[in-house]
């Protein structure tokens, strides 16, 4: 049946969303499992056919049943009977009347009570923070789970609305077919109402005719021969629906002359194409047989190498990464350096003014959850195979607790690269000298995925103590209807705000901006941000050349004057640094943030509204002063917020920012004109930035590790015993 087509697409497109109890997951036992690997080791054959298709990455701590979790250390996430406990608070809190649960996550202690908890001591009070909707009003309260205290704050300031629920989404994309009007319209262009899928889409925000109630725009396709709907837009019409009460408030119907492409060409399954398939002869894979070098103490807290750091699932964030800390090779010492780092807010506002275009400037975590969109990750295709595993425990919009199995991979990496080297030839020390020590690295990833597109985010730590954050994109570029099947069609001066990709499809240009929260306390909470500016300086006196290049450093000491846009021909360096500590030579104790080759800035007037709301995309770099609320840069309820609640708006208050708890904010940007390779599935494009020691340690802080010789690294023999 028809009706079976669109559900099995809503499933597609919502996974596992539709699953809002706890599942008991059936694990293969960890511990006969783990007895292979390890017999597999001993004998040298782990790297036969057998153990090559061992189902899935084994791990006892992680995959077990989560329904007796306890918290060991006070940022983890709220256990399921934690969430239980307050969903039946909440219940009575509403007087058992209808309410929707937008968010349910731990309240994170004050900074100092987790500073000052050890392990082994009782993690401090639990408190769940709660955002909900009860009667079309926003509600924030925060939960004493022991007591079942309620607290509720004043939002009665704050525009918009949280994010929107999966049960929001489920119950408004079908929608449109309640009108007669639009199934009317969908006839008139050849589409069967039964083939119809609808997607929602966040409205932004664009005057005051648009409050007082949660929009929501319906954009949508035919899922008619292939699955890859997105390349059958049926171009101009949008659903302007009420999220409560599902009322449709406006069709708008333009482009009745625009066909609907055929889709020829953009199934993506490996199935759904006979033409050969690319495989490399030769396998290659990351093998670790005797386990990872990486331990998870407590669910949560993760160990490997010189590092240690608290890893968990956050519906809005995706992941976020706590107390991140390194051993100093010298002093053995445990030194802080990240407290707390994540995605906090994403932009992606696509360029094309037309009536069913304009809105589309998405805030993806604030509109529709980072974390809430993440989906299980597949084993050997999205993490190498000796990655491990961690799971998210979620609030359905009843306040009931679910398990996401699979969201978060962790795994070390070593891609053949060298960590440092050096070779003297023999002609001045009579010796070639020759060192060289390999590169290993551990990464946490997750990924989201937002309708059509998908985003890879990674946290890769390395021994030398850098932390790589990177951020890659792939998926589905959302396209447009178009009457052209050739360009040589196009009239020059029609504006086609993007690429004709296939015949009647137009990839339009648009932007993607991921804006990260990275609170550093380098060796302590009280630092400066210190602008490290490069200058051209002129030779002075009578030097055969005529300039140079100087540093010039600059401790900022409020927040404007840490709002800092990059140039490529007037550089800087950014430093945040411990004032209050210095290396024995008396360099103060610093990381820098280092851009790599995603820069691209908002190209929008800074009073289009889609730029107010998205401000944090005004500058790549902000500081901000440590406020324990200030963590989502596009607002706490960003979606149609009024721009009112934003990093510009925190930071423009010039709060002192020096020797002090400081908070370094970045945005990655990439400006993407879609190309023919896009589709009809594109290639991951990838771009981070480095949290980078400097001064930070004494010297070259991996000098002794060892480098690896023959016996260290097991050889696979070919396939033969395959
Ligand atoms: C629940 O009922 C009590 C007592 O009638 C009332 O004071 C309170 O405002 C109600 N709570 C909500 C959220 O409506
Ligand atoms: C529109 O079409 C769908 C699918 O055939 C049908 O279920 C629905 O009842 C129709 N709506 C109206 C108002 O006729
Ligand atoms: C191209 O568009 C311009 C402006 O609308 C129009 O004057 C011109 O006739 C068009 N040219 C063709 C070849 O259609
Ligand atoms: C260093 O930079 C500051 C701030 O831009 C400027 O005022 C000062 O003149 C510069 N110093 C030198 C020596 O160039
Ligand atoms: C902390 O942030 C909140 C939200 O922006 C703000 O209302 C409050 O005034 C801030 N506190 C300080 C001390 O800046
Ligand atoms: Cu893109």
């Amino acid at each position: 049946m028809v009706d079976k087509n669109f559900q099995r697409c809503l499933l597609s497109i919502f996974g596992a969303v539709i699953v809002t109890v706890f599942v008991v997951f059936n694990f293969p036992n960890p511990l006969s499992e783990r007895a292979e690997l390890l017999q597999c080791a001993t004998n040298s054959a782990w790297c036969t056919s057998k153990n090559r298709i061992l189902r899935h990455p084994t791990d006892a701590v992680l995959r077990h049943d989560h329904t007796s979790d306890v918290p060991h250390h006070p940022l983890d996430p709220l256990t399921i009977q934690e969430m239980n406990k307050v969903q039946k608070v909440i219940e009575s809190f509403f007087n058992k009347s209808a309410y929707a649960v937008h968010s349910l996550v731990l309240e994170e202690p004050d900074k100092e009570v987790v500073l000052k908890w050890r392990k082994g001591d009782e993690p401090p009070p639990r408190i769940a923070s709660v955002i909900a909707r009860a009667a079309g009003k926003n509600y924030i309260l925060t939960v004493d789970v022991e007591s079942g205290a309620v607290a509720e704050q004043d939002t009665s300031h704050i525009s918009g609305y949280p994010l929107v629920t999966m049960e929001d989404m489920e119950s408004t994309i079908r929608a449109p077919l309640a009108s007669a009007q639009f199934n009317r319209t969908i006839v008139e262009r050849g589409v069967d109402p039964n083939d119809v899928a609808c997607l929602p889409f966040s409205p932004g925000w664009f005057g005051k005719a648009e409050d007082g109630r949660r929009l929501v725009k319906l954009e949508c396709f035919t899922i008619k021969d292939t699955i890859n709907f997105y390349m059958r837009p049926i171009e101009g019409i949008i659903v302007i629906t009420d999220l409560d009460t599902k009322e449709i408030i406006e069709i708008v119907d333009k482009g009745k002359h625009i066909p609907i492409p055929k889709g020829t060409g953009s199934d993506y399954r490996l199935a759904a194409d006979n033409s050969a398939i690319i495989k490399l002869p030769n396998p290659i894979s990351m093998e670790q047989p005797n386990g990872p070098n990486f331990v998870i103490e407590d669910n949560h807290l993760v160990k490997w190498a010189n590092w240690e750091f608290h890893l968990k699932a956050d519906p809005r964030a995706g992941v976020i990464i706590s107390g991140a800390k390194i051993q100093d090779p010298v002093t053995g010492v445990v030194r802080n350096v990240m407290y707390k780092g994540f995605t906090s807010e994403l932009f992606v506002p696509y360029m094309d003014p037309e009536e069913a275009w304009y809105f589309k400037t998405y805030m993806d975590a604030g509109e529709y959850g980072f974390g809430l969109q993440s989906l299980s990750l597949d084993p050997l295709n999205d993490c190498p195979r000796n990655a491990k595993y961690m799971d998210a425990v979620f609030a359905a919009a009843d306040g009931k607790p679910y398990v996401r199995p699979n969201i978060i991979c962790i795994f070390e990496r070593y891609a053949g690269d060298a960590a440092w080297r050096h070779t003297e030839p023999a002609v001045v020390i009579g010796q070639e000298v020759r060192e060289a020590r390999p590169k290993v690295s551990l990464v946490a990833r997750f990924v989201a995925t937002l309708a059509n597109y998908d985003y890879i985010v990674d946290w890769e730590f390395h021994a030398d103590g850098l932390i790589h954050a990177k951020v890659s994109l792939t998926g589905m570029v959302i396209v447009k209807g178009t009457s052209y099947v050739n360009t040589n069609q196009v009239n020059d001066s029609e504006d086609m705000y993007g690429t004709l990709l296939s015949d009647n499809i137009v990839g339009v240009v648009h932007d993607h901006f991921i804006n990260f929260y990275l609170d550093m306390d380098i060796d302590g909470t009280d630092n400066s941000f210190v602008n490290v500016h490069l200058q051209r300086e002129y030779t002075k006196n009578n030097a055969p050349r005529r300039s140079y290049m100087k540093v010039n450093k600059t401790v900022a000491k409020t927040e404007k004057e840490a709002q800092i846009k990059l140039k490529l021909y007037d550089p800087s360096e950014f430093h945040v640094i411990n004032p209050n500590k210095q290396t024995k030579v008396g360099n103060s104790v610093g990381y820098k943030l280092v851009p790599s080759g995603g820069t691209a800035a908002s190209m929008l007037d800074p009073e289009d509204m889609p730029q107010k709301r998205a401000a944090f995309t005004n500058n790549q770099i902000w500081v901000t002063r440590y406020n324990k609320s200030e963590q989502w840069s596009g607002g706490l309820f960003a979606y149609q917020s009024h721009g009112d609640d934003t990093l510009q708006v925190w930071s423009d208050r010039d709060r002192a920012i020096e020797n002090t708890d400081i908070v370094l904010w970045y945005t990655l940007g990439f400006h993407h004109v879609p190309c023919q390779e896009d589709f009809p599935i594109m290639p991951t494009v990838s771009s981070g930035f480095d949290m980078k020691p400097v001064n930070f340690f004494e010297r070259n802080p991996i000098l002794r590790i060892a480098p690896y010789v023959e016996k260290d690294l097991p050889i696979c023999k070919a396939t033969a015993s395959a």
